[in-house]
């Protein structure tokens, strides 16, 4: 890893720079405008060969700090538009104590590329449950959400420890949300259940996804308004509620250890399944729901709504008593380990179906470019400015919004 060299040549434009602001952390300090360090990262921090998991732009692997010798973790990621967003979203999120704390942020040239560099807290999962994969270096598996559950033995999961951990992840997407920010990759590999002393607390990362919401649509150029969908005007929710739909499928698996939704071909989405998803087909089978509260139930109805401007919005979710009380929700002893343990085999199944569900979900409204009116060829454009030249008008298309 060498040190960014010239930085004043020309960089690639950053989206996100000029709007980074003050952040403030839950204690009241402010978390300070990003500053990416250029020096090498090799400077303040030991790389390890231990490779903690693969992300979606990147690899995480272990690292320690020069000075202190705190351990920590690092994500590697090229240089590019898309990974300065994931670091400045992930950076503006880090002040919430159920996503993934970010310590740095350097730029480096890393074998003649140009590369950023996430410096992270490390944590350690829940349980010792170190893998080992010889052929795939270290293996992250141990750290996640579901593993931990499989893991239980004798002692049986409960639905208030189901509403205990939905209620963290709902902190987090809270948090994310009230600054607009859609994560659009919540599913369980994202999900870090790590240990402090004895409590476990559960951690959101990789913001791979992650999107800002307030931009509205209507900003960017000029669209042929005329064709315009009301949806493409305001993506606004439709982002935010990919997260909501996340929440929703985690719950279930939560309390029953198998998805709501699942491909029978082995394809990790299949038309069957899709199908299924758009028609908001699954149910609540038995015996793994016959003891589950009907205030759960009908909490994953609302999340699971296939139409997303009815689904439930985060504020709604952390008022449902169900998350709100999770004092109040029974003890109910839950299948979800023994289900996730039987299951085993097909929990890669299931994480990739989860993966293409969300990628379906993921429709990116930045793409729908809407025409400028003004430079736009259409016929009946063209026919109706002839006739507006010869009447003598000069507005090329009446009732356009040309500001
Ligand atoms: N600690 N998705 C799966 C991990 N501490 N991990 C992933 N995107 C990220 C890896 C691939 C999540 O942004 C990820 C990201 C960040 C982390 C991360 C951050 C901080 C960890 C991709 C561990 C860990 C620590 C001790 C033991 C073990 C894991 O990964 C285990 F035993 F499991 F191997």
């Amino acid at each position: 890893m060498e040190q960014s060299e010239g930085e004043q040549e020309s960089q690639p434009e950053s989206h996100v720079d000029s709007k980074s602001s003050v952040k403030s952390l839950p204690g009241g300090e402010a978390h300070v405008k990003l500053e990416i360090k250029k020096h090498a990262v090799t400077d303040d921090y030991k790389l390890s060969k231990r490779v903690l998991g693969l992300g979606i732009n990147g690899k995480v692997l272990e690292c320690f700090n020069k000075e202190t010798g705190q351990k920590c973790a690092l994500k590697l990621l090229y240089d590019n538009p898309k990974a300065r967003q994931e670091v400045e979203y992930h950076w503006r999120a880090s002040g919430c104590p159920h996503i993934v704390h970010v310590l740095d942020v350097y730029e480096n040239i890393h074998h003649g590329k140009r590369c950023l560099l996430i410096v992270m807290e490390w944590y350690a999962p829940a349980a010792a449950s170190t893998k080992h994969c010889p052929l795939r270096g270290w293996s992250m598996e141990g750290g996640e959400l579901f593993s931990r559950i499989q893991e239980r033995g004798d002692q049986a999961f409960t639905e208030r420890e189901a509403s205990e951990i939905m209620r963290d992840i709902g902190t987090a997407i809270q948090y994310l949300h009230s600054m607009n920010i859609a994560h659009r990759d919540v599913k369980p590999e994202n999900l870090l259940y790590t240990s402090k002393e004895k409590d476990t607390v559960l951690k959101l990362t990789d913001f791979g996804f992650a999107k800002e919401t307030s931009v509205n649509a209507l900003q960017t150029p000029c669209y042929t308004p005329y064709y315009v969908a009301p949806e493409v005007l305001g993506p606004e929710k439709y982002d935010k509620s990919c997260d909501m739909w996340s929440l929703g499928v985690i719950t279930y698996i939560l309390l029953c250890g198998f998805p709501p939704f699942y491909s029978n071909t082995g394809q990790a989405i299949s038309p069957g399944m899709k199908r299924r998803i758009r028609m908001g087909q699954y149910g609540f089978p038995n015996p793994e729901w016959a003891e589950v509260s009907e205030e759960a139930k009908q909490l994953i109805r609302h999340l699971l709504k296939t139409d997303p401007t009815e689904r439930m919005t985060v504020s709604q979710f952390m008022n449902h008593p169900w998350i709100n009380r999770s004092m109040a929700v029974p003890p109910t002893p839950l299948h979800t380990a023994r289900v996730l343990q039987e299951d085993k085999d097909h929990w890669d199944e299931v994480k990739e179906e989860m993966t293409s569900a969300l990628a379906t979900m993921r429709v990116d409204y930045d793409q729908v470019k809407i025409k400028d009116l003004k430079t736009s060829n259409n016929r009946l454009l063209n026919k109706r400015r002839k006739k507006q030249k010869q009447a003598g008008t000069s507005s090329a298309a009446p009732g356009c919004n040309n500001q």
